[in-house]
């Protein structure tokens, strides 16, 4: 790189991190004002409308005010018309529009539009968040290694955004410099390379609202002699943060907090399970997994096809990532949460259902039982399932008491 290069770069760095400092100071400022004007003194009658400040954006964007406590999701059961779907999100890779170059290389072309939009990010609590194509976390990319892939992105949202790719790429694909204003577009193109696990998320200051927002997805790359076979899925564990103090209020799972308590992940015994676990929380440090009554193989990054760790738990910073591969020995229920407990309790906890075999019949939500409180590891309460029903008439399949004891 010539030195006038290196200079350009080093001015534009310091440049950018000055205004990040300058908008992260005035944006404290505002959410300081804020909290002045949300809790007025005693016996004071407040009638004017409160304006809110969303990061270091200014006002002017609608927001829907929670009180930013955690609600139980159990009625989540009678949605139909989710825009985050954890459910589909588990298991779905976006293979792209397949074709072969001339030279006989396989090319993969996608399509991501960065839209503004209003999500239910849990039952009753709304988030204006900003989606790559319509939901959080964005689609699963998925590649083989040597591939061309080729990402149309559209930004229809109101923001400045980029796509940075992690993984190896030219500097003017890795979405950084190139800033794509509201209407703009670009197109991003790299070999997938190498092997195994990435992300991808926006790359606009201020990062932390740009991330925290919900611009962030999953990128595998497959080696070019697959894995063995396996009932994949995806885990991206993120949170929310409703109030716009820095905090969140609510943790997940692929998006929605508690969701798999309520719509345990079906698996069956003795198959092999390889979840492509991705941690992109804003606001704290660390975030982690861990799994009941097993333990996995973990595959750090996914760059390798050796296993680093034999563990039943693994702490990740943001942006870490790693392939966990298990069976199951016995069937039945088994809790995978955060073991900070914090997190799992304010929605990171879900459930795997473990299956006899695929004879058994798909289990659609878990029913409340007369003093239900979830998770069962708390509530002690009846575990029973309800099938998916062929006809009026549903099963209902009862794993007996749930065992008491924790984590
Ligand atoms: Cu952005």
């Amino acid at each position: 790189m010539s030195r006038s290069k290196i200079i350009f770069i080093s001015i534009l760095l310091s440049g950018s991190l000055t205004a990040a400092f300058a908008i992260s100071f005035l944006s404290g400022v505002s959410v300081i004002a804020q909290n002045n004007n949300a809790f007025p003194k005693e016996g004071e009658k407040t009638t004017t409308r409160e304006t809110i400040v969303t990061g270091g954006h200014g006002n002017g964007y609608n927001t829907i005010r929670t009180t930013g406590d955690v609600l139980d999701s159990i009625n989540a059961d009678e949605r139909t018309d989710l825009t985050i779907d954890p459910m589909k999100y588990l298991r779905e890779f976006n293979y792209g529009r397949v074709s072969t170059t001339e030279n006989g290389t396989t090319l993969r072309e996608f399509t991501i539009i960065a839209q503004d939009k209003n999500l239910e990010v849990s039952p009753g609590v709304f988030m204006d968040a900003w989606t790559f194509n319509g939901t959080i976390p964005g689609p699963t990319i998925r590649a083989t290694e040597g591939d061309l892939v080729k990402i149309k992105f559209i930004n229809n949202g109101s923001k400045p955004h980029t796509m940075h790719f992690h993984g190896i790429h030219q500097s003017h694909m890795d979405g950084v410099f190139e800033i794509i204003a509201p209407g703009g577009s670009f197109t991003y193109e790299f070999t997938a390379e190498p092997f195994g696990l990435f992300l991808y998320h926006c790359h606009m200051q201020p990062l932390e609202e740009h991330i925290s927002k919900g611009l962030y997805g999953v990128y595998i790359v497959d080696p070019k002699s697959p894995r063995p076979p396996a009932d994949e899925m995806v885990m991206m564990m993120n949170g929310y943060d409703n109030d716009f103090d820095t905090e969140n209020n609510f943790y997940t799972v692929n998006g929605i907090p508690n969701y798999y308590m309520h719509h345990p992940i079906q698996i069956e015994k003795d198959k092999l399970i390889r979840v492509y676990l991705v941690n992109i929380l804003e606001f704290d440090q660390i975030n982690n997994f861990h799994l009941h009554a097993n333990l996995f193989q973990l595959y750090r990054t996914g760059t390798s096809l050796t296993p680093n760790e034999y563990t039943d738990m693994v702490t990740f910073s943001q942006g870490e990532r790693a392939i966990l591969e298990f069976s199951y020995k016995y069937p039945g229920p088994y809790m995978f949460h955060a073991h900070k407990t914090e997190f799992a309790e304010k929605g990171w906890t879900g459930l795997f259902l473990v299956k006899e075999d695929q004879s058994e019949p798909d289990v659609t939500a878990f029913t409340k039982g007369e003093k239900a409180v979830y998770p069962p590891e708390i509530s002690n309460n009846t575990f029973t399932t309800q099938t998916k029903p062929k006809d009026s008439q549903s099963t209902v399949v009862s794993y007996g008491e749930a065992s008491q004891g924790g984590s």
